[in-house]
């Protein structure tokens, strides 16, 4: 029986403690991560005959490194390397939710995306083609309503087919859904990107064609991810590449 560690992500208040703890039941444990005082829920649950650890990380609004809660949640998924991110996206809120989801599909870990509070969306009218969003994100969404208890089953069932077979992983083509958040992403095979259009593109590119060759940086860290955070002038995300290179 193997164990599969699924990090739990999502901004706050979208219901993440509901989802896990309606996946996990009474089976979990607080700790803190290492060297800070953010607490650290774990959990677990059995489903088809794996054991699988979900692991809360903080509720944050990106992945950028400016907050204590924000440089947990980003050095967990880099330095631990989940088996899938369980991304919780509050449907009412779509457009401010998928900021951290598109950079979670950036840094290139399996993807479920659960789409949390439909019943307060459905409420208000709201129809939102999750069949489309799994395709432009190239992740499996499943649609859910915590306080409820339902599409948990379901989300199970995402979670052990996504990092089984490692998510969708057929391409698709450029598509936009529209929305300000989003210039415009495509999805190639086993990758998401957007695009963040010519002017940009001309040098994250290369930058990222140069991360990708460096054998040590490429086989710790997502290239096109780090060359974002590069150009983003991240300082943990130089902090990195200075400490792979002197490595
Ligand atoms: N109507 C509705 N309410 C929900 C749903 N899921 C969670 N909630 C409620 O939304 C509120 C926030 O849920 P939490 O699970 O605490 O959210 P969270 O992301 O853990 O919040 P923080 O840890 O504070 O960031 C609670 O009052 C939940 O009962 C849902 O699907 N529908
Ligand atoms: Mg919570």
């Amino acid at each position: 029986m193997k164990e599969i560690i699924v990090a739990v992500a999502g901004q706050p208040n979208s219901g993440k403690s509901t989802i896990f703890n309606m996946l996990t039941g009474a089976r979990q444990h607080v700790a803190n991560y290492p060297g800070v005082t953010v607490e650290k829920k774990i959990g677990r649950y059995s489903y088809q005959g794996d054991t699988v650890t979900l692991v809360d990380l903080p509720g944050t609004y990106s992945l950028t490194s400016y907050s204590q809660e924000e440089r947990v949640a980003r050095d967990f998924l880099l330095h631990e390397k989940p088996a899938a991110v369980l991304d919780i996206v509050d449907a009412t809120n779509l457009e401010r939710n998928l900021y951290l989801t598109f950079q979670l599909d950036e840094m290139g870990i399996p993807l479920v995306v659960a789409l949390n509070m439909m019943d307060v969306a459905e409420g208000r009218g709201m129809k939102i083609d999750t069949y489309k969003l799994s395709e432009l994100l190239g992740a499996t969404v499943v649609s859910t309503v915590g306080k409820k208890g339902r599409g948990g089953e379901k989300l199970k069932d995402a979670i052990l087919n996504t990092y089984k077979e490692d998510g969708l992983q057929t391409g698709y083509g450029v598509a936009c859904m529209g929305c300000s958040a989003c210039l415009g992403m495509s999805r190639e095979k086993g990758s998401f990107r957007v695009d963040y259009g010519e002017e940009l593109e001309s040098i994250l590119m290369p930058l990222e064609k140069r991360l990708s060759e460096d054998p040590k940086i490429s086989a710790r860290y997502p290239a096109r991810w780090l060359a974002v955070k590069l150009m983003e002038n991240d300082s943990e995300a130089r902090r990195l590449v200075q400490k792979v290179e002197e490595s």
